[in-house]
């Protein structure tokens, strides 16, 4: 489906709802880089933190001059890392968002001389056509809790897609936590989070034609606690109407378009998602203060 296709079922649904893959546009992708840095936003710092004190481990378990493919790469800060201590044959970074993509892959290129780069700039949703070479070499790695972006089922999809491409895994996966802890994670105080929501918006009218105003909607991301996930929201401020590409979508006053799940997992709810894709969880690093979790799947 195209970004308006998606857009306009999206907006038809009785609980509005546009998928987070198409936050990534150039501006998105700053703005996410932003949010990376922010005091309330701990997962980044809390991963970065486990990959540095245990890159011995997860270089021993990736298994040095393998191939790595990395889904949903962005800026790849905790990648050089991985890089670094692996050193691998090929690095496949796969990421929607082409402004990061190529960002990403010119500073890599800088910083290790002689790294065999391939970008692939698409939907990790699909399976990727350019694998060379064999399985048991190749290591999917996901950080950033990226997966919990998905669905449960698409998660399971996601993992098996994986399985089929590759012997072993690394998956950064956030951990169920105090919700005022995850609540201003998604609520920080300089309002970044909320201009990464409402780019979405800015995004449809700069690139299909849409006429919302963005002054009349504004970020709402709390904790639901029985399906474990933060889920943010852009609600309307008053009743309204907006159009894109000559459709009509009404909106109430207090009636949200849901923009985005983010699914905490602990970390034996995870090994089980994996467990049901085919995996083994085979290594857990995780954090004394239990914010993040790093899993070695085989
Ligand atoms: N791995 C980085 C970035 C995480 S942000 C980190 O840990 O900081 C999520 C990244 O996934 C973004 O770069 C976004 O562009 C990318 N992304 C989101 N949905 C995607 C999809 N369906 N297919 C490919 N990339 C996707
Ligand atoms: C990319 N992803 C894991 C982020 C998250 O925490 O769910 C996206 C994000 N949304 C709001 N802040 C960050």
């Amino acid at each position: 489906m195209s970004f308006l296709e998606d857009v306009v079922s999206g907006l038809s649904l009785p609980q509005k709802a546009l998928p987070p893959k198409y936050f990534y546009d150039a501006q998105g992708s700053r703005i996410f880089e932003r949010i990376c840095r922010l005091p309330e936003y701990y997962l980044t710092r809390a991963e970065m933190a486990l990959t540095r004190g245990h890159i011995g481990a997860i270089a021993a378990f990736a298994g040095s001059g393998c191939e790595l493919i990395e889904y949903g790469s962005g800026e790849g800060l905790k990648t050089r890392l991985l890089l670094r201590a692996l050193r691998p044959r090929l690095y496949v970074p796969v990421d929607i968002s082409q402004a990061a993509l190529e960002r990403a892959a010119q500073r890599l290129a800088r910083e290790f001389p002689g790294l065999r780069i391939a970008p692939v700039n698409g939907d990790f949703s699909r399976p990727l056509r350019i694998l060379s070479g064999a399985r048991r070499q190749r290591v999917v790695y996901f950080p950033g809790s990226t997966i919990g972006n998905l669905t449960p089922q698409e998660a399971h999809a996601f993992l098996a897609m994986s399985r089929a491409q590759a012997a072993r895994m690394l998956v950064g996966v956030d951990l169920k936590k105090d919700a005022n802890v995850l609540h201003a994670a998604y609520n920080d105080a300089r309002g970044v989070t909320a201009a990464f929501n409402l780019n979405l918006l800015a995004r449809i009218n700069r690139e299909l034609g849409g006429d919302f105003q963005l002054k009349r909607f504004s970020h709402y991301a709390f904790y639901n606690a029985p399906l474990g996930r933060i889920e943010m929201h852009l609600v309307s401020l008053a009743d309204q109407e907006a159009r894109v590409a000559g459709h009509r979508f009404q909106l109430r006053r207090g009636e949200s378009i849901h923009t985005e799940n983010s699914y905490k997992y602990a970390a034996d709810e995870f090994r089980a998602l994996a467990a049901r894709a085919g995996f083994t969880g085979k290594k857990l690093w995780m954090d004394r203060r239990g914010l993040f979790a790093l899993h070695g799947l085989t």
